[in-house]
């Protein structure tokens, strides 16, 4: 999709940090890191929310999710817990309308994010 911001990241048409990526999908850091390390991992293929995905497709892309986990605790050895999240659609907090699932390491007490 050409006017995709998701889209333009993936051709390294606008920078990002990244963090892992393949033939499927690619992960690097969101912009706003909620705490140090959080990644997001996207579907090369445009798929707008998890209502567009078919299971082949699904099956693809949450099966990175535990390779990717892990190289964030590797790489951050202090991380003591990870948050998931994958919003789908306005109403649900999707702010950017390429799929994505969000990576949150966690790094207990001092990590203020709840
Ligand atoms: P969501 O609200 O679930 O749609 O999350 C979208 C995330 O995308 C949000 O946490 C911030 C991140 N984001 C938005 N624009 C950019 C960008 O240009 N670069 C990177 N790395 N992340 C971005």
């Amino acid at each position: 999709m050409t006017d995709c911001l998701f889209c333009k990241i993936i051709e390294k048409e606008i920078p990002s940090y990244p963090v892992y990526e393949d033939e499927m999908v690619y992960a690097f850091l969101d912009i706003t890191q909620t705490t140090k390390g959080h990644t997001l991992i996207i579907p090369k293929k445009h798929v707008t929310d998890i209502f567009e995905y078919d299971e082949k497709l699904a099956a693809e892309v949450f099966a990175r999710v535990p390779k990717i986990a892990r190289a964030i605790e590797k790489a951050f050895p202090d991380v003591v817990g990870l948050n998931i999240v994958n919003n789908n659609k306005e109403a649900a907090y999707q702010s950017v309308f390429h799929s994505h699932i969000h990576l949150i390491p966690r790094y207990g007490k001092e990590d203020d994010f709840s």
